[in-house]
């Protein structure tokens, strides 16, 4: 059998992948073409389990720590309706994070390592959720532009070869629609607004911009992981693909209630059918990748402080789950 070198984490280059060779991978590279699903107990590749736990992990913690920068608001929501409907939005993130979690285990992890990978800083997660939230305007952004992303993204992922991450993403996107409503519905508020709040709607968008285009991670030509993400159909469309029609749909948005998207290079392709747009700058991404964005620090302290503040709310879990069990066992004999 011959393999494939494929960097599957950071720092580990050499993983084999079964990719094209020896008749269970070649079975399952049919089913994969076929459409069929892949449940946890079916045979896969290596490698393919490995990409997902990668690829559903980082996006587990995604949901957990983008609860961070709205959360921020959460008090100071300028209105009541606006403060049920932030709670509300803040708690689906965490629920999506379970789902995610739920989906990652079933490939054979558990959540306490997962977890342990993130507040030790090994993992990642979207590089957006380290940029911080100074104005009322950023949810509003962050629904629109960060949602809006993220929608794009996750429409794909609901056709994902691997049956639990695809179910777990139909439920999620419908959520994420409505985050996305709430968030132009506040930057359609604003920029019908005061001159004030107008300019706060600008400023918001001219901050959120870039970061939104950078979580569709690194172009193709730099994606590591794409090429075989797409062949096993974890991935449907390649980052490039995904950003293009994100700025295609979002331009039209912005110009509809009156803002500019700060991008000089903006401009219709008509042979193309698409916007043309700026380089990004992936110093500031990889940056940002590398623990050094606005908020890296502040993000995990934050999530290493809630892990540490709900230690007894495993412990007292784990205590019921144990008198449950030794309870069952004294009623069965
Ligand atoms: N930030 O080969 P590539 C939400 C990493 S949360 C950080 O293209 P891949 C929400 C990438 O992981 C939704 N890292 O990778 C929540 C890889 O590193 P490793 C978040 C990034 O996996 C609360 C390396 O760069 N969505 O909606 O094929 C409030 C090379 O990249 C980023 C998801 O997680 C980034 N932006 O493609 C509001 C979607 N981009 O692992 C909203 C699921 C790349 O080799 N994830 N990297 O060390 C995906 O679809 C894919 O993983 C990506 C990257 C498109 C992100």
């Amino acid at each position: 059998m011959y393999t494939q070198g494929l960097n599957i984490a950071a720092g580990d280059k050499t993983i084999p992948i079964e990719a094209a060779a020896g008749p269970e991978a070649k079975r399952f590279q049919e089913r994969v073409d076929r459409e069929e699903k892949i449940e946890p107990k079916d045979w896969m590749p290596e490698g393919y389990r490995k990409t997902l736990v990668r690829q559903i992990s980082q996006h587990a913690h995604s949901e957990v720590v983008g609860m961070l920068p709205e959360g921020n608001w959460i008090t100071r929501a300028p209105t009541l309706r606006r403060k049920m409907v932030l709670l509300a939005k803040v708690q689906d993130e965490g629920g999506h994070g379970l789902y995610l979690y739920s989906a990652a285990e079933t490939l054979g992890v558990s959540r306490a390592e997962l977890i342990d990978q993130l507040l030790s800083g090994k993992a990642k997660y979207s590089s957006i959720f380290n940029y911080p939230t100074t104005s009322w305007a950023d949810i509003g952004a962050i629904g629109w532009l960060v949602d809006g992303a993220a929608i794009m993204n996750q429409v794909a992922l609901c056709r994902c070869s691997y049956g639990p991450y695809a179910r777990a993403m139909v439920r999620i996107c419908k959520e994420e629609s409505f985050h996305q409503r709430q968030g132009y519905e506040i930057m359609i508020a604003l920029a019908r607004g005061t001159s004030a709040q107008r300019r706060m709607a600008q400023d918001a968008l001219d901050r959120w911009w870039w970061p939104s285009l950078m979580m569709f991670g690194p172009s193709d030509k730099e994606s590591l992981h794409s090429a075989q993400s797409m062949r096993w159909k974890i991935k449907r469309q390649s980052n490039d693909e995904l950003r293009q029609r994100f700025i295609d749909v979002t331009v039209p948005q912005a110009e509809f209630i009156g803002l500019k998207v700060p991008d000089p290079a903006l401009s219709w392709n008509a042979a193309r059918g698409s916007y043309d747009f700026g380089a990004i700058d992936w110093t500031e991404f990889n940056e940002v990748l590398a623990g050094n964005g606005p908020c890296n620090r502040e993000r995990l302290a934050a999530r290493r402080k809630a892990h540490e503040d709900g230690a007894w709310v495993r412990a007292a879990a784990l205590a019921h789950a144990e008198k449950a069990r030794a309870r069952a066992m004294k009623k069965a004999g």
